[in-house]
């Protein structure tokens, strides 16, 4: 757009947010301090159980994967780390990757387990009924926990794809005391301020029973750790028409609201890009989280929630849908800060049902584009971040560069 009717849209924008009482200086520099980590899986090839799409261009070994997030990070400016994948990011040296991230302009985040790709994990991995699979599985983590040490980073993420199939197949309480035994261990084994995130997902790749199926389940497990131990919501792993505002909202009333793994779906745990399916449900999301900001019961573990991406773009170009993700989640958080707060709870205490359905509305359906694009240029970016990589050549370049044999995710 020309500048100067980005200029003029901007300056009508915020005179209409101010009139409303809107703080626009506190929005921006909100704005300006929001993280959303990146996944490192996300820039390699990646497919269904059908084909893996060879997209051109696509990261092929960990170095690429982390200059392919890097380069996200300078077109959108909040994306300063990269979560890791071991085995997938797996090097000799992890404070020579460290160092190479740092010189690309990042950090390495979350570090993720792989609990599931190795034969043996095939009836489960912490919750096998033979404990030679549970030790290496704990080996495993405890190996992370150690990797994090060495790339600076303070963030266990574990998901484990351990269910049964059939009704009778295994013992289901036996199970649960094989995982709180394991993951007791590796909870030993991490160092103060490192904190272990467990994620949930209700079924897939098991069928009958998933041990970690819901919050709940992952927050008597993070309970029974302690307090380094939180839940990890990934917006993909809940059954069809699960309320996720309220499962956000009350692991923050318990202190146990850990982080996620933003994605988007229309089905199960489609790992398509955030806020492209359902943006509402990305609002309503951010907007618990701004109210909990706001609360000093729950202000410390808001401040705490680690916001990663965990898609995987089949058919999409890699760095593209990245930058689109950003700017969705960018977007929703926007609108959330625009939430009327006073007169919601107002609104709450009279009980007035559509005037505080209508103050999130008015929130929702406000146009932030202008907003974030003055944001982005008072930050020294582009107001279009998507439309600036595309311009920029590096596609082209990165094409030329990668030609050969793809690999599949990650390895
Ligand atoms: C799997 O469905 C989960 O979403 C995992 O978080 C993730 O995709 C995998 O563990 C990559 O690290
Ligand atoms: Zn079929
Ligand atoms: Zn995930
Ligand atoms: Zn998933």
């Amino acid at each position: 757009m020309d500048p100067k009717l980005l200029e003029k849209e901007y300056a009508v924008w915020a005179e209409v947010q101010a009139a409303r009482g809107v703080d626009v200086e506190a929005v921006k520099a909100a704005l300006k301090a929001q993280r959303i980590e990146t996944p490192s899986w996300g820039y390699g090839n990646s497919g269904t159980r059908f084909k893996v799409f060879r997209a051109p261009g696509a990261a092929r070994t960990v170095e690429e994967r982390i200059a392919d997030a890097a380069t996200v990070h300078r077109f959108t400016g909040v994306c300063p780390t990269v979560a890791i994948h071991i085995p997938w990011d797996r090097t000799d040296d992890y404070a020579a990757l460290a160092a190479f991230a740092r010189e690309q302009g990042v950090a390495i985040g979350a570090v993720n387990p792989n609990l599931f790709q190795d034969d043996e994990y095939r009836l489960g991995s912490v919750t096998h009924h033979d404990p030679a699979v549970r030790r290496k599985a704990v080996e495993h983590m405890l190996e992370c926990v150690a990797i994090a040490g060495q790339v600076g980073s303070d963030l266990l993420s574990l998901w484990f794809a351990d269910g049964t199939n059939y009704p009778g197949q295994g013992h289901i309480r036996r199970r649960r005391v094989w995982l709180e035994e394991s993951l007791a261990e590796v909870y030993r084994a991490m160092p103060p301020g490192m904190r272990m995130l467990i994620e949930y997902k209700f079924f897939e790749p098991a069928w009958y029973h998933t041990d970690l199926p819901d919050w709940g389940t992952a927050l008597t497990v993070a309970q029974a750790l302690g307090p380094q131990a939180q839940v990890l919501v990934d917006t993909g792993h809940h059954p069809q028409g699960t309320n996720i505002p309220h499962i956000v909202a009350l692991l923050l009333h318990e202190g146990r609201l850990g982080g996620f793994h933003f994605n988007d779906r229309k089905y199960a745990d489609d790992d398509l890009i955030a806020g492209s399916v359902d943006p509402f449900q990305l609002f309503l999301i951010y907007n618990e989280l701004v109210d909990a900001a706001h609360d000093p019961a729950t202000a410390e573990t808001a401040r705490r929630v680690a916001f990663m991406v965990d898609q995987s773009h089949n058919i999409e170009p890699k760095i593209p849908a990245m930058i689109r993700t950003v700017m969705n989640i960018q977007a929703a958080y926007a609108k959330a800060l625009l939430v009327d707060r006073q007169a919601l709870a107002r609104a709450q205490a009279e009980g007035d049902v559509l005037g505080a359905a209508g103050v999130l509305r008015d929130a929702f359906e406000t146009d932030v584009r202008p907003l974030l694009a003055r944001v982005r240029q008072e930050m020294g970016l582009d107001p279009d971040p998507l439309a600036a990589y595309l311009r920029s050549g590096i596609q082209q370049r990165l094409e030329a560069e990668r030609a050969g044999p793809g690999t599949g995710w990650g390895g």
